[in-house]
Order: structure tokens, then C-alpha cells, then sequence
């Protein structure tokens, strides 16, 4: 429902951000066609990555060419026909993957309605480590496990922990009372979307009540906890920067 008096749960902070789905303005992005691209995080908000949610027309098409920078996408909902380099798959929701710096990838053919989110990086090499390889998986098959021991919080890494790889992907999913165990502060910065429920998250010294397509920066250091609320689970998709030295 509209808001008549200019409320917003949306909150930009120097080192944090919540954007709600209320607060969306589209974006044009280059390759992104009969879709609407909204850009949520990048380095304009002060962010190392970009973060941004696609929604396709039966008509869409999202065409994006070699470059330094790597894509990681995940289909929130539709599918349609996905290509990774040399690699071609259909993709469906709960679908996911993963393209090397020096690869083109393309989604078309989408169902209408069809919705991706997409990690950006520019590739950070390790010397004498070779590029990571294309992904192309489906969440609903990887194998999650109890983060910290405590099974009211699964964890599921989606992309191999290896050091080829400078980013994560992964997907927390929490019972209703599940919480981070501790106030985490660390260097890896994050970008997360809510998939499903609702909860409390702590960024910095600000609790914010957040539910499914909410959308969150995490700067590094930025201190942060949740804990699901109400009565189904919640999860959340997220990103962070990984396996590069400290200085
Ligand atoms: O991987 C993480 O740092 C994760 N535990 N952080 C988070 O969920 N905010
Ligand atoms: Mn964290």
C-alpha cells in the first residue's frame, strides 16, 4: 500500500543500507532488455560489488559480455534459458550460477515474471592460482549444515571454498527464534536479499524488523546478528568477499 505521509522502513547509513521493495526505482543497465534492472548496492553506496534484481517480460533477455568482472545469479522465481560461457542450461527458481572474469553469459527465453539477483565483482587474481570454473547448480541439491553446531540455523555455501574463488555465495535459512549466534564484526563485506520470513537485523547500533525482498549492505566491520521471527523459517541469500590477502 502506498505510503501517504513518506514512511519507509529504507535506511542508508555511511556504512549500511536496507532497501525495502517499496523503495525500487528501475535502472538502465547495459545487456538487460525487456526486463527492469534495479541496481541496489554498488560502489556508489560505497560497496566493493554491485548487487542488482532483474525482472523479465516474456520478451526479456539479460546478455552481458566478457569482461574482468564476475557474475554470480540466483533465480528467485520463472526460469528460462541460460548460457555460461560455452556452457547451456534451462534454470529454474532455486537455480544458480556462477561466471568467471573473461566470460559471456546470457538468460533468455524467460517465463514472465522470471526474477534474478546478481553478485558483481571484478575479479581479484591470485598469483599463480588459474581462474575459477562456470557454475551452473540448483540450491534445492546443495547439502546445507548446521552453522556452529546449532541445527535452528542451516547454513548452504553455494560456490567451492577454494582460493580461486575471492567471493561466496551462500544461503542461511533459520527456525523461528534461530539467531546468529554472536555479534559477528569482520572484514568480509556482505550483500543480502531476504528470500522468505521475517526477523530482526542488528547492522552497527540499529535494529531493523526485515521480510522476504528486503535487500541489505554490510560494510566491512560492520557489526551485524539476526533472529527469525513469526511462524515459518526464514533465509536469506548473501555475498561476501573471501580467500585474498589481508594487505
Ligand atoms: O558468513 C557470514 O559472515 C555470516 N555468518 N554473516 C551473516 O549472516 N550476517
Ligand atoms: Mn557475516
Amino acid at each position: 500500500m502506498p505510503d501517504l505521509f513518506g514512511h519507509t522502513r529504507a535506511r542508508i547509513a555511511a556504512r549500511h543500507a536496507l532497501i525495502t521493495p517499496g523503495n525500487h526505482v528501475n535502472s538502465s543497465v547495459p545487456g538487460i532488455a525487456g526486463a527492469t534492472a534495479v541496481v541496489l548496492i554498488n560502489e556508489a553506496m560505497g560497496a566493493k560489488f554491485a548487487q542488482l534484481l532483474v525482472t523479465f517480460a516474456a520478451d526479456g533477455r539479460a546478455a552481458q559480455p566478457a569482461s574482468g568482472t564476475q557474475t554470480f545469479g540466483y533465480v528467485m522465481h520463472g526460469g528460462g534459458a541460460l548460457t555460461v560461457g560455452k556452457d547451456k542450461a534451462k534454470i529454474a527458481a532455486g537455480g544458480f550460477f556462477y561466471v568467471p572474469a573473461g566470460q559471456p553469459w546470457s538468460l533468455t527465453a524467460p517465463k514472465a515474471g522470471t526474477q534474478l539477483t546478481l553478485f558483481q565483482k571484478r575479479y581479484v587474481a591470485l598469483p599463480g592460482t588459474p581462474l575459477p570454473k562456470a557454475i551452473i547448480g540448483d540450491a534445492a541439491k546443495v547439502k546445507g549444515t548446521p552453522f556452529l553446531g546449532d541445527p535452528a540455523a542451516n547454513l548452504q555455501v553455494l560456490l567451492p571454498d577454494e582460493p580461486a574463488f575471492d567471493l561466496a555465495v551462500n544461503i542461511f535459512a533459520y527456525q523461528p527464534g534461530g539467531h546468529l549466534p554472536f555479534v559477528e564484526v569482520h572484514v568480509m563485506e556482505h550483500g543480502l536479499l531476504m528470500l522468505g520470513g521475517a526477523g530482526v537485523y542488528r547492522l552497527e547500533d540499529s535494529w531493523y524488523p526485515v521480510q522476504a525482498g528486503d535487500v541489505i549492505w554490510m560494510a566491512p566491520y560492520c557489526a551485524q546478528w539476526f533472529v527469525a521471527m513469526g511462524k515459518v523459517p526464514a533465509s536469506y541469500l548473501y555475498y561476501k568477499d573471501v580467500n585474498r590477502p589481508a594487505i
